[in-house]
């Protein structure tokens, strides 16, 4: 991409409406605007990161067995009156009437829906387990909307269902989800920690929300400090073995949110010198719930026994927009973002220090193309500003490499290689730096 034909609207100054960093950059980085109260449009190199963090989450769901489909954002108001949850989710719910004067609502989330999927195509314990999700835009309207799309009104969710026979078996996807999650996240550059958490307006006895540890968080948290080096399980891991161990390996040290936390237990679980009280923001929760919606709404099914029973379920969710906030927030420094590579808008961006000169413009172009050729995500700043706002921009919108080329280095057949997270500079030849990019 051109950065003359691109649409970045950076700012220069920090705008006065935001009060933490990932706001303030989201809004100086060009990527997000208001469009009113925790509604926002995302720009071009906001939804860039947004639909990268959508593909990995997608990605892995799809690997730990659960099918995407796509559910509408506007649905009857009939299932929710049904479940019992139309009167119980208050003023949070959109409530909409369409021109037949029919009672509609726009999603806060989606357990009703599929259910009502699932129950009108199941008939027999036969087609269970089964796990399904979808990303879809969620509202909900929030007293306090704040911290730019960390809280919105409006907000794209990953939502996943399970459905299956026995406590047991919705114990077994409750867990693959559980190990999708340590995986999405670890992919997103972030150390997420699941902690025991409240079940709110969704429901169930069993829930954990996963956290990642920063300042701004709104939640008060509490947890064992070897939690923050566990790794998550690699991409050879089989779903269908028993992922008891690795989650009881999770499980077996205290985290908790301040809803559920206990401070005798805290004390007498964690050696003082472990003990980490933190803010934190939730970038997922999952919940297991049993029957609480399939039987309201009547999804059963035949066991082998020839007995109707209410389906067994689960809903697993990821603030996939909140997340691009999140990245940000454990992911900066005082120059801009700092981009995991998994989810940067582009690899690379390639400075050209005179543009309308004819050696270094030949230079910059015959780098642009092979890189884009092979695939490279390149963003080529071919304006004629100056230099230092070149690197404060590239800077600030913090893609993890820049090459920088200027008439000396045409010159003498070398290029600045600039590592963005470590600030790291090489200097290298053509083929050198293209080795470099595509290995
Ligand atoms: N149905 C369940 C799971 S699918 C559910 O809705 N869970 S939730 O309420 O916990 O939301 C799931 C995730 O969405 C949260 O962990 C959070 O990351 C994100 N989220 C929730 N509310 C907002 C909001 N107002 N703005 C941005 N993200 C949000």
């Amino acid at each position: 991409m051109r950065l003359s034909r691109y649409f970045l609207p950076t700012l220069r100054e920090d705008p006065k409406e935001a009060e933490i960093v990932s706001h303030r950059l989201m809004l100086r980085a060009g990527m997000v605007r208001q469009a009113s109260a925790g509604i926002y449009s995302w720009l071009p190199l906001g939804f860039r990161v947004l639909k990268n963090i959508e593909r990995i989450v997608s990605e892995e769901q799809t690997r730990a067995g659960s099918h995407e489909l796509l559910m509408p954002t506007i649905q009857s108001a009939d299932l929710w009156k049904q479940s019992g949850r139309y009167d119980d989710y208050g003023k949070e719910m959109l409530r909409i009437r369409d021109r037949h004067d029919r009672e509609m609502l726009y999603g806060p989330t989606n357990e009703e829906l599929i259910t009502d999927i699932f129950k009108n195509a199941v008939r027999s314990y036969k087609d269970l387990p089964q796990l399904m999700f979808h990303t879809q835009w969620k509202f909900r309207d929030e007293i306090r909307p704040r911290f730019g799309i960390m809280r919105g009104r409006e907000f794209l969710m990953k939502d996943g269902y399970s459905f299956d026979l026995t406590p047991e078996a919705g114990r077994r996807s409750y867990n693959k989800m559980f190990v999708s999650y340590l995986r999405t996240f670890e992919r997103l550059g972030l150390k997420a920690i699941p902690m025991a958490a409240d079940t709110g307006p969704i429901g169930g006895d069993m829930s954990h929300e996963f956290i990642i540890l920063a300042d701004t968080g709104e939640s008060e948290v509490f947890c064992h400090k070897d939690l923050v080096e566990m790794q998550a399980p690699g991409s050879d891991l089989d779903y269908e073995s028993d992922l008891e161990p690795i989650i009881s390996a999770w499980t077996s040290k205290y985290a908790a949110t301040d809803e559920k936390h206990d401070d005798t237990e805290f004390e007498s679980q964690v050696p003082e010198d472990k003990r980490i009280t933190a803010r934190g923001i939730e970038v997922g929760h999952i919940f297991f719930f049993g029957s609480k919606y399939s039987e309201p709404l009547g999804c059963l099914v035949q066991d082998s026994e020839g007995k109707q029973v209410a389906v067994e379920s689960g809903s697993y969710g990821i603030g996939v927009s909140r997340l691009v906030g999140g990245i940000i927030e454990a992911s900066h420094d005082e120059n801009g973002i700092i981009w995991p590579e998994s989810v940067s808008p582009f690899k690379v961006g390639l400075i050209n220090l005179k543009a309308g000169d004819e050696k270094t413009d030949a230079v910059c172009t015959d780098l642009y193309e092979t890189m884009s050729d092979s695939g490279i995500e390149v963003l080529y700043d071919d304006t004629d500003e100056r230099a230092g706002a070149k690197f404060s921009k590239m800077d600030l919108i913090g893609l993890p490499w820049q090459i920088i080329v200027g008439p000396k280095g045409v010159a003498a057949g070398e290029f600045e290689l600039k590592n963005r997270r470590s600030g790291e500079r090489v200097s290298l030849g053509r083929d050198a730096v293209l080795a470099r990019m595509t290995g």
